[in-house]
């Protein structure tokens, strides 16, 4: 088994103790920080579809997740880029009743290294708090939401509304997760949408530069 092939297993397993250091490994043999990320993406797939099918329960999941955090911490530093912040603030948080936070922990690293100064509510984010963030925070050019899970899709709806309700503006809004689609990000009126966290990252360039 290859050392990439470890990482992916034992973050399925939920080896908390054991993955920082095969990340490590992985990456001392050469492995790309990008490979080893999507093997860990891989693996939490993989958990989904065994919490899906009943063989793994939430315990389960979220000692996965945990594995896959402290794996993502070891490869932190391999996957930020360094930009000097100067694309303005991008406020990012999963939407209300939501409880996922690891793919926006990624989006929010990797927007935030393409230049973002990044403002994260962090998860179960009301509305409100979105729209207190922009009124609170200076230059601020995107809002991010993210959403995992069917169920809080109305949420994200909800939050876009009242958004625009707010009569704010001078930003353009981002929607991600795995339920989204371009379909349902164009129907609930978001400037943009982006599949994985490498482009999110450029479009909120784009967005930003667009402004
Ligand atoms: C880990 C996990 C958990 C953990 C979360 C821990 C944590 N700290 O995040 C815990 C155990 C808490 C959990 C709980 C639940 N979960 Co859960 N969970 C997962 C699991 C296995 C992995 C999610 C993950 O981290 N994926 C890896 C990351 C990297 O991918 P990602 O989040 O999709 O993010 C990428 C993109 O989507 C995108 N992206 C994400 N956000 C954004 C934002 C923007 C702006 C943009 C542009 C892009 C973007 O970029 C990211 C990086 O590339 C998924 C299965 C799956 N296949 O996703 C189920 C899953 C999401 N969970 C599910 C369910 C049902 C639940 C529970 C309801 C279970 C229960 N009965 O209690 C609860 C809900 C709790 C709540 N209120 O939120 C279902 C959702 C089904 C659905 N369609 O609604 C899934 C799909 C499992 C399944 N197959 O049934 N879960």
């Amino acid at each position: 088994m290859s050392k990439i092939e470890e990482v992916k297993a034992n973050v399925e397993k939920g080896k908390t103790k054991l993955v920082p250091g095969l990340v490590q490994e992985a990456l001392d043999e050469g492995s790309s920080a990008m490979d080893i990320l999507q093997a860990m993406i891989e693996a939490m797939g993989v958990v989904g579809d065994k919490f899906s099918s009943g063989i793994l329960f939430v315990p389960e999941m979220l000692i996965a997740a945990k594995a896959m955090s402290l794996g993502v911490n070891v490869l932190r530093p391999h996957l930020e880029g360094g930009a000097a912040a100067s694309l303005g603030t991008c406020v990012i948080g999963t939407v209300k009743g939501d409880l996922h936070d690891i793919g926006k922990n990624l989006v929010s690293m990797m927007v935030g290294s393409a230049g973002f100064n990044m403002v994260d509510l962090g998860v179960d984010v009301p509305a409100e708090k979105f729209i207190q963030a922009v009124k609170d925070h200076k230059d601020v050019k995107i809002v991010a939401c993210s959403g995992l899970l069917s169920t809080t899709m109305p949420a994200m709806r909800e939050t876009l509304a009242a958004i625009k309700a707010s009569g704010l503006s001078g930003f353009k809004v981002m929607v991600g997760g795995a339920p989204v689609t371009p379909e349902f990000a164009f129907e609930i009126g978001a400037d943009a949408y982006a599949a994985d966290a490498g482009s999110a990252a450029v479009k909120a360039k784009e967005l930003a530069l667009s402004l």
